[in-house]
């Protein structure tokens, strides 16, 4: 199996997820170690897994992979909405090229593709009602969500016109251990484990339907087992929180006052409410999350934070450093 995108948050653990519940798979992974990617998320398992440091937009380096491959779960991608709305380019390059560049080996080799993206290539929902189904038109609002939107008609394409064999997956915002300090919980939690405040954007109303990242990588294996070719399947745990609650949930479990966090500026055009329907998922292959407790997810995830400052102390300041920049 060539995961891409493996030494990434979503990645990473699926990696430990394959190899401690799917022992039959010999994973490599690919990945080019952006700003986002961490060897040392592959740490736990290193010695099991062969890396191959390198771009998927390198064809020919691709074309060899998966050459040598039967599987190929393609996560890689630039993955911050912030920061496609600061420099879309290397989420057009990454996303979309490095997808096209990724389908035409497997086109050329005949192998399995499955290609995870997001909820967000739907757009968004009114906070009072309404839930993305698998046919709903595609819809995205920022550049992060065009070209996971551009990678998936892309795929969609190459399997109607190539019969190439993938399918595809379309997840609501995931949660736990190793995801970079620049997305909305960890960057909570390691700001008050600094000492520093929570940052609110707006009012905090926006919904997100919060899934545990290990929920994600169990739907994804049933997808490859069961899944049926050229098919979507959503993917969400059904538990939509405001901003503003899971930040209290953080403020309350670390200790904090309630109101011991900033308001800052909002997102422009930022998407107000996600929500999936799972019935496809849950009634074709039977898929059923084991994290349905997100206080107890936020506590197990706060603690994690808490025990591995050494995995992301050293990301903190320059990340902060690019939201100040983000906001110039
Ligand atoms: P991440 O930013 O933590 O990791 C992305 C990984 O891809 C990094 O290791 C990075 O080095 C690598 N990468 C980026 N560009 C590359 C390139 N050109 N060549 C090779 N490697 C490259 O992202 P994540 O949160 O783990 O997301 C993984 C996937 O899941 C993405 O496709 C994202 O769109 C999707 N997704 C994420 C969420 C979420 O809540 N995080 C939800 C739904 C879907
Ligand atoms: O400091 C913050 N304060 C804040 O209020 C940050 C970083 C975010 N937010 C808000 C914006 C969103 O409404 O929190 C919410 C979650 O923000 P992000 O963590 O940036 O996630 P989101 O924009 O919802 O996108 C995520 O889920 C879908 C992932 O980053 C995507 O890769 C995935 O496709």
């Amino acid at each position: 199996m060539l995961v891409t995108g493996g030494a990434g948050f979503i990645g990473a653990n699926f990696v430990a997820h394959t190899l401690e519940n799917h022992p039959r798979y010999e994973v490599e992974v690919l990945d080019a170690l952006t700003y986002a990617g961490n060897r040392s998320s592959l740490a736990p398992v290193a010695g099991a897994v062969a890396f191959h440091h390198g771009d998927i937009c390198d064809a020919e380096l691709v074309d060899r992979l998966v050459a040598g491959s039967d599987v190929i779960v393609h996560f890689a991608a630039e993955s911050h909405v912030d920061n496609s709305l600061h420099d879309p380019a290397p989420f057009v390059r990454s996303n979309v090229l490095g997808t096209f560049t990724l389908l035409e080996a497997v086109r050329r080799h005949g192998k399995r593709f499955h290609h995870i993206s997001t909820d967000e290539v739907y757009g968004h929902l009114p906070l009072d009602g309404g839930k993305f189904t698998e046919t709903t038109a595609y819809d995205p609002s920022s550049p992060y969500s065009a070209t996971k939107a551009s990678s998936d008609m892309l795929v969609r394409a190459w399997v109607r016109s190539y019969g190439v064999a993938a399918t595809l997956s379309n997840c609501a915002n995931n949660y736990g251990p190793y995801q970079h300090v620049e997305k909305f919980i960890p960057r909570q939690i390691t700001n008050i484990l600094e000492g520093g405040r929570p940052k609110l954007y707006g009012a905090g109303l926006n919904v997100r339907e919060w899934t545990h990242v290990d929920d994600h990588n169990a739907a994804v294996h049933l997808i490859l087992d069961k899944g049926r070719i050229g098919e979507t399947y959503l993917i969400g745990s059904g538990d939509e929180r405001s901003n503003a609650e899971v930040l209290g949930t953080v403020l309350e479990l670390l200790g904090q006052p309630a109101d011991a966090f900033d308001h800052v500026p909002d997102r422009p055009g930022h998407d107000l409410r996600y929500s999936n329907d799972t019935t496809k998922i849950r009634t074709e292959l039977g898929w059923r999350t084991r994290y349905d407790d997100l206080r107890a997810g936020l506590a197990a995830t706060i603690d994690w934070y808490r025990e591995n400052e050494w995995w992301w102390q050293p990301l903190k300041a320059a990340t902060e450093e690019r939201y100040r920049e983000l906001r110039r």
